[in-house]
């Protein structure tokens, strides 16, 4: 989309920034500047050094507005994959992002990052949202089984020859597509995927049905942008926020609509909504997958904690004379928002680059 005029401006604004935050002198920086303009005169386009990958990638999470995890953005690990050019091996590269980011259940803030997208040249593509996810079935009797948010994903997957065992907790398999060659379908091994079986501390919410969630969540739909260039294979991941699994995956009414069963476990009046019941079940869910997590050793912060590390981010942010963007309906939390300082608060919904943007989906 970009003419040359405006990729050199673009360019020549990310060096700028990016080298005066990395305290680089002024020799450094012109002396680059003028490279990046030459290099976009002659070629139409440029490539970055490890360097700037590195600190474009962490301010294109610092300015995510939509994401209450920024405190950790100078800590992001960045895997550079820009040179990996076949299916096989950009598949090895994401088993190598799980492995690393999964850590034992000790998650790393992870980013691998594959080729940028060039005029002329078909780019890779990732065709899951995220690579760890659960298949969903729709029934002829239009019950699902699984994760409905999968079904239509799920259903490319079937079509390239994938089947799947039919339970509610099927790991989808990794769909990689190379320079607009047919998409390639990649089971993923078991031992590399950590899953997380939530249970209550004191309470059977479920009747004794297993109910569990992986570990890492890894978007890997997204755009990165930095300095005009655009990496359409990124994945990236953090940790979860509790409220994530407990307050939407679980119990969304369009996802495993978890509650009705646990206020039933539990006893409740689900007769009329003044009992608040979906409340009272909400809470023991969140309870439990917050739990659950820690008891497995695995990286998980809850809404409350993550509220006021949110406001240290906002707080180191101003210190540095950077302005913070954000996004209020995505960042209060989906459970007790007024009990964050987020909720009381209003906030610049500007977009800054480097960023994520969504993207077009590849297929359908
Ligand atoms: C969104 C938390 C790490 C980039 C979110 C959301 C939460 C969150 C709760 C809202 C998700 C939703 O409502 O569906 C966290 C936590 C992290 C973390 C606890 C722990 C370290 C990261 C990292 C990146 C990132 C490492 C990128 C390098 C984003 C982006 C969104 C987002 C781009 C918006 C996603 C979308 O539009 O669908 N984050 N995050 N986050 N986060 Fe983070
Ligand atoms: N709500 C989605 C995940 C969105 C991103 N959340 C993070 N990102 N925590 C879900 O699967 O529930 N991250 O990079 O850590």
């Amino acid at each position: 989309h970009h003419n040359e005029n405006q990729l050199q401006q673009e360019a020549e604004l990310f060096i700028r920034n990016c080298y005066s935050e990395l305290g680089k002198t002024t020799d450094d920086m012109e002396c680059r500047v003028e490279q990046v303009l030459d290099e976009i005169n002659q070629s139409g386009s440029y490539i970055h050094s490890y360097e700037e990958l590195v600190h474009g990638a962490k301010m294109a999470w610092r300015n995510s507005n939509r994401c209450i995890g920024r405190l950790f953005w100078n800590r992001l690990h960045v895997f550079d994959a820009r040179d990996l050019d076949n299916e096989e091996m950009i598949f090895q590269a994401l088993l190598n992002h799980i492995e690393f980011a999964t850590n034992g259940g000790e998650i790393r803030p992870t980013i691998t990052i594959f080729k940028q997208a060039e005029v002329g040249r078909e780019p890779h593509l990732i065709w899951n949202h995220q690579l760890l996810r659960y298949a969903g079935y729709e029934m002829p009797n239009g019950d699902v089984i699984g994760d409905p948010s999968s079904i239509r994903f799920t259903k490319v997957c079937e079509s390239l020859g994938w089947r799947g065992k039919g339970t509610s907790f099927d790991l989808l398999p990794i769909v990689i597509q190379c320079s607009g060659r047919e998409p390639q379908v990649f089971e993923l091994p078991k031992e590399v995927v950590l899953e997380v079986p939530i249970r209550h501390p004191e309470l059977d919410l479920f009747h004794g049905e297993e109910v569990k969630w992986y570990a890492v969540p890894i978007i890997s739909d997204m755009r990165l942008e930095i300095g005009g260039i655009s990496y359409v294979a990124a994945p990236f991941n953090g940790w979860y926020m509790g409220t994530e699994i407990g307050a939407r995956n679980l119990a969304d009414e369009f996802r495993y609509n978890m509650l009705p069963r646990i206020a039933e476990a539990m006893g409740l009046d689900t007769t009329s909504s003044v009992s608040l019941w979906k409340d009272r079940a909400l809470v023991e869910l969140n309870v439990a997958v917050l739990h659950s997590f820690r008891e497995c050793g695995v990286s998980i912060v809850d809404h409350h904690t993550a509220a006021q590390q949110f406001g240290a981010f906002q707080r180191n942010e101003h210190k540095e004379g950077r302005d913070v963007t954000g996004r209020w309906s995505w960042l209060i939390p989906p459970m007790s928002p007024a009990t964050t300082d987020i909720f009381h608060s209003t906030f610049d919904d500007r977009i800054l680059t480097p960023n994520f943007f969504h993207q077009p989906n590849p297929y359908r």
